[in-house]
């Protein structure tokens, strides 16, 4: 089997400090994780970024300063979010992008999200995926429910999009598609031959569907972003701890971790 992409989510938009004191925030604190994260075996870093008061931002100043602390610690790829947090406008989301920022998320539809709405309408779409485009950014299509690959191949032939697309399947977020295995060999089997994927499971899901993951051939996110807890009632330590215990379950499965330059030749990035 090919060998395993680990994602490292480390921080998102909606997770605090109180939901679990170990969540890095600062761009020293988000470096730092990304770092231990990567030394486990993570080699893409999923990235948002707060302000001084933890709050979540998209100021290019803390995205660039962050980018440039990770790159100082490891060679993963940074994956910049646009997606934000809920109700950020689109000329927020989109100025990160300036930095051309090696890997970003794009997501193609829009979504209940817990009591929120996460917006997508196509003008949105067309404007991140037109950015990307033009700074060479390789993006990750997040889905969150099975309209959104559709969503996705019509950017392809809108000529903004190429193929092979990755996939990030962001599952059991309420309002998204539900996090069974079903509904993960579902979207799997609804994507464009060629593709590649990962799965974000939240909460609990993280765990199984990972494994999932690992046996059917895909890749895998963990970290803060979808996941507080290490066991039932138990939290994590640290990003590193779950991007571990994923990279051990790989290891017991017999599937190879890859390193950051494996990763890019896996998603054709190079
Ligand atoms: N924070 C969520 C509303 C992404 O990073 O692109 C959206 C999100 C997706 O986290
Ligand atoms: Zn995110």
């Amino acid at each position: 089997m090919e060998k395993l992409i680990i994602t490292c989510a480390v921080c998102g938009a909606e997770t605090t400090k109180k939901d679990n004191p170990n969540l890095p925030i600062t761009p020293e604190e988000i470096a730092g994780s990304a770092q231990e994260a990567a030394e486990a075996g993570a080699s893409i870093i999923h990235l948002h970024v707060r302000d001084d008061r933890g709050k979540p931002t998209m100021d290019p100043e803390v995205f660039g300063r962050t980018r440039d602390l990770i790159k100082e610690k490891t060679d993963a790829i940074i994956q910049f979010s646009t997606g934000g947090a809920v109700g950020m406008p689109l000329e927020e989301r989109i100025a990160p992008l300036e930095l051309a920022p090696e890997m970003a998320t794009l997501t193609t539809g829009t979504v209940n999200f817990g009591g929120d709405v996460f917006f997508n309408p196509p003008d949105y779409i067309e404007a991140l995926a037109r950015k990307m485009q033009e700074k060479g950014v390789k993006p990750e299509i997040e889905v969150f429910e099975p309209g959104m690959i559709k969503n996705a191949l019509y950017f392809v032939r809108k000529g903004l999009l190429e193929m092979p697309l990755h996939f990030d399947l962001v599952m059991g977020v309420p309002g998204g598609i539900p996090a069974g295995v079903r509904d993960l060999v579902y979207l799997v089997e609804s994507l464009p031959e060629g593709s590649t994927w990962s799965v974000a499971g939240i909460g609990r899901h993280e765990l199984t569907l990972g494994t999932a993951a690992l046996v059917m051939g895909g890749h895998v996110r963990v970290g803060f972003e979808d996941n507080i807890f290490y066991h039932r009632g138990v939290l994590a330590e640290s990003n590193a701890q779950l991007v571990a215990r994923i990279a051990r379950l790989a290891g017991e499965l017999g599937r190879e971790v890859a390193t950051p330059e494996e990763a890019r030749q896996i998603l054709k990035m190079t």
